[in-house]
C-alpha cells in the first residue's frame, strides 16, 4: 500500500529556529513553506533523499493558533514527532481500504496538503499511538 515515507511531521513553537537547527545541524534544504489554513499551520518541508517512489523529507509545523491541532498538540506534549506521513498511490482509494478495515478516518474526503499533495489522517488511537497521514504527490508537471 505504501510507496515510501513521505515526511515526519514535528510540532514546534519558532518555525525559524527550528529550521536553522535542521539546516545547521543535518545540512538539509528547505524545499517549499507554505501557510496552510484549513490545517492551522505555518510550516517548511525540508528534503532528506530521493529513492524510486520519490523524496522524503521532514515537515516543521508551526502552530497559527493555541486551538489547532499543532498548537493543541504542543500545549499537551511539547515540541516533538507530530505525525509519520505515508505516500501512497491513490489517496482516495488508500482512505477506502483502510476504512474498509476499521481505522477511523479523520478526513471524510482527501484535502490539500504540503507541495500540491493530497491528504488524510488516521486517527492515532487506532494506528498504535502514530498520527498517520496518507500522501498523494501531485501529477508531475508536463
Ligand atoms: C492527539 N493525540 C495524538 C496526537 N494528537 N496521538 C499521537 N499523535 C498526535 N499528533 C492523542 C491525544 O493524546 C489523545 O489521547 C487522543 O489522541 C485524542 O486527542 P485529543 O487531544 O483529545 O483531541 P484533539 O482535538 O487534539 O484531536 C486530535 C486529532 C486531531 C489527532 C484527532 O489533531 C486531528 O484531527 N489531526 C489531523 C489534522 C492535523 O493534525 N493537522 C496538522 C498537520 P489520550 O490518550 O490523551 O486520550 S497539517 C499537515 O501536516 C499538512 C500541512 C501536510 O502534511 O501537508
Amino acid at each position: 500500500m505504501f510507496l515510501r515515507i513521505d515526511h515526519v511531521g514535528i510540532a514546534c513553537h519558532d518555525l525559524e529556529a527550528k529550521i536553522a537547527f535542521f539546516e545547521s545541524t543535518f545540512g538539509m534544504t528547505v524545499v517549499s513553506r507554505e501557510v496552510n489554513e484549513e490545517q492551522g499551520v505555518r510550516e517548511a518541508m525540508l528534503h532528506v533523499a530521493d529513492g524510486p517512489n520519490g523524496s522524503s523529507y521532514i515537515q516543521l509545523l508551526e502552530p497559527l493558533s493555541p486551538d489547532s491541532p499543532v498548537g493543541k498538540f504542543l500545549a499537551k506534549r511539547g515540541e516533538g514527532v507530530h505525525h509519520v506521513a505515508f505516500g501512497v498511490p491513490d489517496v482516495a482509494e488508500a482512505m477506502g481500504e483502510l476504512g474498509g478495515k476499521g481505522i477511523r478516518l479523520l478526513d471524510e474526503r482527501p484535502r490539500h496538503g504540503s507541495m500540491g499533495s493530497s491528504i488524510a489522517f488516521l486517527h492515532p488511537k487506532d494506528v498504535g499511538g502514530m498520527l498517520t497521514e496518507l500522501v498523494q504527490a501531485p501529477p508531475p508537471r508536463t
